[in-house]
């Protein structure tokens, strides 16, 4: 009996489904699409006057322009995002700057453990400082290639993919580092504190 051409595409398809099936965290779905989720209105933001900084437990304050932000390096991205309602989309491509090499120019006091996100539309959101270093977040200003979008949060947002997508603060103005934890907006009306997807940490 001859093999059927056919025979290989498809155990190929069916590993890659297998594959794909394996990076869903529980209870999630796999999309292509890209929702937009927002509390309020988008803000349409002047990059002239654009900035985001450092403070809190630093020893001084560090504020970049946006020109000057796009200056820093930068690297593309290729992770998965899930959302606690529910979506994940695998593979989505992102370009930003790490919090790593943000944190370069501010020298963290000993006592930061924790950080709050905030945002030119008022949005906060709550994260121990091990969630947002070694490579495990960052600002992104390009998503597939493109400015990021206003409504995803253009010219830039946080991007924390290990986490559920609310901790991505959108429109993002600075980190501020704190010795104490504060809950995020969505964090104080009854979100996980945390927000790990693979361990369902949806709400508290
Ligand atoms: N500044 C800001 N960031 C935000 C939000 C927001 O309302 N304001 N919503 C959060 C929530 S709940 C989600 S699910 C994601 C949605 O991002 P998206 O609209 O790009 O899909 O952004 C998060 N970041
Ligand atoms: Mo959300």
């Amino acid at each position: 009996m001859t093999e059927p051409f056919v025979s290989r595409e498809f155990v190929g398809k069916r590993r890659g489904g297998a594959e794909k099936a394996s990076r869903l965290p529980p209870g999630q779905y796999l999309t292509e699409d890209f929702p937009v989720l927002s509390a309020g209105p988008t803000p349409r933001l002047d990059l002239k006057r654009w900035s985001f900084s450092i403070e809190g437990l630093v020893k001084e304050k560090v504020s970049w322009a946006w020109d000057d932000f796009l200056k820093l390096p930068a690297q593309n991205y290729t992770v998965d995002i899930s959302c606690v309602t529910k979506w994940t989309h695998l593979d989505m491509q992102w370009r930003g700057v790490s919090v790593d090499t943000l944190l370069e120019h501010a020298e963290l006091d000993r006592k930061a453990a924790f950080v709050t996100a905030f945002t030119h539309d008022g949005y906060t959101t709550n994260l121990p400082i091990a969630d947002i270093l070694n490579g495990r977040a960052f600002v992104a200003y390009q998503y597939d290639g493109s400015p990021l979008a206003p409504e995803h949060g253009g010219p830039a947002r946080l991007v924390v993919p290990h986490l559920y997508f609310w901790k991505s603060a959108k429109w993002v103005a600075g980190l501020r580092f704190m010795e104490k934890d504060q809950r995020g907006f969505w964090e104080s009306a009854g979100y996980h504190n945390h927000a790990d997807p693979w361990k369902e940490e949806r709400y508290s």
